[in-house]
Formats: structure tokens, sequence, C-alpha cells
């Protein structure tokens, strides 16, 4: 079975619990791609709130309706996809495509966050990948260097064209997980979800997984 397929596996299921009535977080990436086709498919009477311009961009030619967290500051789900998952806490690193810091607002927001991932992102214990850090562009030197002198190695995402999220911010690669390092000036999120899936559906070859988190 290849990865695509997976994803489409993990989609379908994270789709079928959506219900008429629901205001819906739509996360970013293939996966949360995949996920709206099928949603859209169903033509359901729910409200999206997405968690990037790309995902809006793709809901609106799905027909999917639209509003905003300002709108809904209270969401009944969000589904989204993730770079890793830790079995046994949930908890994720997000944001390879750069839209860590509204998906956090989105998922932080919902009452239930439902993940969707193929099994290679599982993983006993989070790292070994880049965590994505958004940080603000105006002095981002600065913060790549408060970054640096906290052991974080981070890289500038895109280099001399550096890739900007939709909230006008750089992205850092770091590649060492810490979660204080949100405490530092110029850092406004990073890709640590911690204690924020609820349900993570993960696709296997011939079986979809459905894990819960624990309450703690
Ligand atoms: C977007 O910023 C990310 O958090 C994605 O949710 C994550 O990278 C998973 O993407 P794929 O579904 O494309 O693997």
């Amino acid at each position: 079975m290849d990865r695509d397929a997976l994803k489409r596996a993990a989609a379908a299921r994270a789709v079928e619990e959506i219900r008429d009535g629901m205001v819906v977080g739509l996360g970013s990436g293939s996966t949360a791609e995949i996920a709206l086709a099928l949603l859209a498919e169903r033509k359901p009477k729910i409200v999206g709130v997405p968690t990037s311009e790309r995902t809006a961009r793709l809901a609106r030619q799905l027909g999917l309706t639209l509003a905003s967290l300002d709108d809904h500051p209270v969401l009944d789900l969000a589904i989204d996809g993730a770079d890793q998952v830790e079995r046994g806490t949930l908890d994720l690193i997000k944001g390879l495509g750069g839209a860590l810091l509204r998906e956090k607002l989105v998922a932080s927001a919902a009452r239930r966050m439902i993940v969707m991932v193929d099994d290679s992102k599982l993983v006993d214990r989070l790292g070994g990948i880049a965590l994505p850090v958004e940080i603000v562009a105006w002095g981002w030197r600065s913060t790549l260097a408060r970054l640096e002198g906290a052991g974080l190695q981070p890289a500038l995402r895109g280099g001399g064209q550096p890739f900007v999220t939709d909230g006008g911010n750089l992205i850092a690669d770091a590649h060492a997980l810490d979660a204080r390092l949100r405490a530092l000036t110029g850092v406004v999120e990073t890709g640590l979800f911690l204690g924020l899936a609820s349900r993570v559906i993960v696709a296997t070859p011939g079986r979809v997984k459905v894990l819960d988190r624990c309450a703690r």
C-alpha cells in the first residue's frame, strides 16, 4: 500500500466523525487536503475554520462553508495531519508545511482534535526530525542567534529566500526539542503540540488503528 493510500484511509476514518451542524477546524498539509476532498463529497452542512490560506482556497473550491476563528472561538472538532506522533502521549510535532501557528490556535479552540497519519509518523519518542519554530520576521537574525545560543541548532527555512508564513512570520527549523523555547523573545510558536490530540487515526497496510489519549 503506498503512502497516499494510507493517508486516504486515515482521512476517510476521520471524516466519518464529522456530523452536520458541527464547526470543524480544517487542517493543512497533504493528509488534511485528502480529508477535505472526502468531506466535500458528502456535501456536509458544517462550518469549516481553515488553518491556512491554502486550505481556505481549497475548501472554497470544494464548496465548503467557511468562517474564521473569531466567528467561532470554540469548535466542535479539528482534524489535521502531523509530522510525528508519540505513542502513548499522542504528543505531536507539526509544522513541516509551515501552518503551525494557525493549526495550534484552531486545535486549542477545539473540543476534540483528531489527527490523521500513516504509520511511518508513529514513534516511541518525539525527535529525530526538525522542530519547526515560527519566529517574528523583524530582527530574525537576532532571534536565530538566541535559538543558537540555547543549543537548538536552528536553520532558517528557505535560506536566501525565506519561507513566509500566513501570519507574515518566518520559520526556523530547530534540531533539538525543548518545550521552553517558546519563552525566548522573538519566538511566536513552536510545532510541539502537547496534550492537544484527543485521538490519532493511524493507517497501516490493511488496517486503520484508532488511538485515544488517556486523561493525564
Ligand atoms: C502543516 O503545517 C503541517 O503541520 C502538516 O499538518 C503536517 O506537516 C503533516 O502534513 P502531511 O499530511 O502532508 O504529511
